[in-house]
């Protein structure tokens, strides 16, 4: 069966709507088709500062959370990044062919890198895109299930699993990024010409997957729109109403053209609050799962370790390659 590969950061309080709708939606169904590898990403996490108790609790909640949505240890091999220490071992090598200006075109780093300011960017934040590429390239994958913002760092990692290749024979199976058309990227719900985003997001614009009803529900109400009065998706002149749409269509399965055919003469508002009963609806389930999972830590730690366990024998195969055909002598 084809392979696939993708992971989340852990984030405290919870995922955010595009998280689900432009990844963790498309892991679910892949998990019956394909053999599929999902890793809570820690060592991601600490690429910008993190509190340790936080970043614990936040580590079991990410597991948590996709296991309430829908993915099934049984059906997939659920981990934590840091349990399987091969990621950082071959991220070192990944580093080591990696150019400085390639690395420094990677347009999330220099997003982030410009907010924080030289003094506040780590450096692994600057090498995020090769732990990333590690991650990847360990499991031999086909296809990484990611949102559209992700884009640009699969594909530095084909460009690496090329040249590694082109220079040391045969050791990565080349990965392409599997994007979903509609949700690619959800935009924030104030500020729609922005991506919706646990770290820029203005925090009536982010959607929160275990906001309480009434929360989710007031920014959905709330969310920015521009003052005509036609539903019609087009991201140009309307890129709030389109945002909407666009997670509307996603959460219900009614493409955009039912849509617009649907709220047709009908101003913004009713949308709005259809909307957000549509979410309510949806999301409720999602949440109770996910607090079972809270409810049971030890269960939780159980998953997570035998899914450590599938992991590792497969990303040490691939790094014991690598090792070897670099250069380095066989340890003991
Ligand atoms: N707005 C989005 N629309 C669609 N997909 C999205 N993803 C993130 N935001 C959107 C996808 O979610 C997956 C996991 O993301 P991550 O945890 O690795 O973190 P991220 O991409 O860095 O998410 P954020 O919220 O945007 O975090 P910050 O603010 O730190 O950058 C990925 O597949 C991603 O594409």
């Amino acid at each position: 069966r084809p392979r696939v590969f993708s992971g989340i950061q852990p984030t405290a309080g919870s995922f955010h709507l595009g998280n689900y709708l432009g990844a963790v939606r498309q892991w679910i169904p892949l998990q019956e088709s394909h053999d599929a590898f999902y890793s809570v990403v820690d060592l991601h996490a600490i690429t910008v500062p993190q509190d340790p108790k936080a970043l614990r609790e936040a580590t079991r909640l990410a597991a948590a959370q996709l296991l309430g949505a829908g993915l099934d240890p049984e059906r997939c091999t659920l981990f934590v990044q840091s349990h399987v220490p091969e990621h950082t071992q071959l991220a070192w090598v990944l580093n080591c062919v990696t150019g400085f200006g390639e690395a420094s075109r990677m347009t999330q780093f220099k997003d982030k890198s410009a907010k924080q300011g030289v003094e506040g960017t780590t450096v692994g934040l600057f090498t995020y895109p090769t732990l990333m590429a590690a991650d990847i390239l360990l499991y031999q994958t086909d296809q990484v299930p990611v949102g559209g913002d992700q884009r640009q760092h699969v594909e530095l990692t084909r460009d690496l699993a090329q040249r590694v290749n082109g220079r040391y024979g045969q050791l990565f199976r080349l990965p392409s990024a599997h994007i979903l058309k509609e949700a690619a990227k959800v935009q924030d719900l104030q500020d729609p010409l922005s991506k919706m985003s646990k770290s820029s997001s203005s925090p009536k614009g982010i959607v929160w997957m275990l906001d309480p009803p009434k929360t989710s529900a007031k920014k959905f109400r709330s969310a920015v729109t521009d003052t005509g009065t036609e539903v019609r998706y087009d991201p140009e002149n309307k890129p709030g109403l389109s945002n909407l749409l666009t997670i509307y269509s996603a959460l219900s399965g009614l493409s955009v053209a039912e849509l617009e055919e649907k709220f047709d003469g009908q101003l913004y508002g009713p949308l709005k609050t259809e909307l957000a009963e549509l979410f309510t609806e949806w999301v409720t389930p999602i949440q109770a799962r996910t607090r079972e999972f809270l409810d049971d830590p030890a269960e939780l730690d159980r998953v997570l370790a035998t899914g450590a366990e599938k992991a590792r024998p497969v990303a040490a195969e691939t790094l014991t390659r690598v090792h070897e055909a670099v250069g380095f002598l066989p340890g003991l």
